[in-house]
């Protein structure tokens, strides 16, 4: 049996393997998703991985990455808070022959060889999708957007925007008057909601609300109930991850969309790991995950259902 399996080399091949997670925080539903799809993925390969929350801070990240160093672990996974300042320590692990992987967020660098690939989505085209879908829905009439923006300086942040304002671009009738960051949490999505109210006439002036991603969306849910308008009718919700929560939102009628994102990252991140360990076997630099754009037409209860599991 045994003899067999190790033959085959099915199971585990990762088995053995120590990897360290430079984890951003746990801001919001998905990214806790994403802590424990990484955790299982693991388990089920027989990695060791070493966790490490930064509580969204760059150099809490910094210092793991530099004790993952020390500690001699297989390969580093990297979920890059914002997208700077990452060529000093990245040179650090690349000396020291560690291979990293960049998860969910991208990096800006000149050297695209201080990692191994990053698994991330198209961003940019998750922004487009939502702005797409709302110049649908808006149709001809006057809409003024207010965004809700992720952490700032994150690359999702920065990519969400560019695609929504390309997508709203030339269309007259479709202004984005307010644009904040709520650093993509439940707390300051609602907080900057209720400044955004405040500002445009209690709310009635506000057409529609675009949140960098879902948590920050169902903060905003809660803002406009509170001002006693209805979400999903009277302003519109578009969103991005596609947690569990707003899809119980949209089955009560109180957003209108998400673009769906994995949680499991680390799946394609430790294929990728093992066979570079295995024969040296170069990964794509960019291993892109899926952008599907959900509405309330499809279901959103049996989504829901399907999605537990997932690590929500
Ligand atoms: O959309 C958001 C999280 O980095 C793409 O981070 C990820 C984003 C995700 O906090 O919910």
């Amino acid at each position: 049996g045994l003899a067999l399996a190790t033959l085959l080399g099915t199971p585990a091949m990762a088995a053995g393997m120590v990897v360290g997670f430079a984890q951003v925080g746990s801001e919001s539903g998905w990214r806790a998703a994403e802590t424990a799809v990484t955790r299982q993925e693991a388990e089920k390969r027989g990695v060791d991985l070493k966790f490490a929350d930064a509580q969204q801070k760059q150099e809490n990240q910094i210092k793991a990455i530099r004790s993952f160093v020390a500690q001699g672990v297989d390969a580093i996974l990297l979920a890059p808070v914002v997208a700077t300042g990452w060529d000093d320590v990245l040179a650090e692990a690349k000396e020291a022959k560690i291979p990293v992987v960049l998860l969910d967020r991208n990096i800006e660098t000149k050297d695209d060889s201080l990692y191994l690939t990053a698994v991330t989505s198209d961003q940019v085209h998750e922004g487009k999708v939502a702005g797409d879908y709302l110049v649908k829905q808006v149709g001809s009439k006057d809409c003024k957007v207010v965004e809700l923006q992720g952490t700032t300086g994150s690359s999702p942040a920065i990519a969400r925007k560019k695609g929504f304002e390309e997508a709203i671009a030339g269309k007259s009738n479709i202004s984005l008057t307010r644009s904040q960051t709520g650093d993509f949490t439940r707390t300051k999505g609602k907080e900057v909601m209720e400044s955004f109210i405040k500002a445009e006439n209690g709310g009635k002036d506000i057409c529609a609300v675009y949140a960098h991603n879902d948590d920050m969306a169902v903060g905003a849910i809660q803002a406009i109930k509170e001002a006693g308008l209805k979400p999903g009718t009277d302003i519109m919700v578009v969103s991005i991850d596609a947690v569990p929560d707003i899809f119980a939102a949209m089955a009560a009628g109180e957003a209108n969309a998400t673009v769906e994102l994995t949680p499991n990252m680390a799946g394609p991140a430790f294929d990728a790991l093992e066979a570079f360990k295995k024969d040296g076997t170069m990964p794509k630099k960019w291993i892109q995950t899926e952008s599907k754009l959900y509405t309330q037409a499809d279901d959103p209860k049996a989504v829901m259902e399907s999605k537990k599991g997932l690590g929500y």
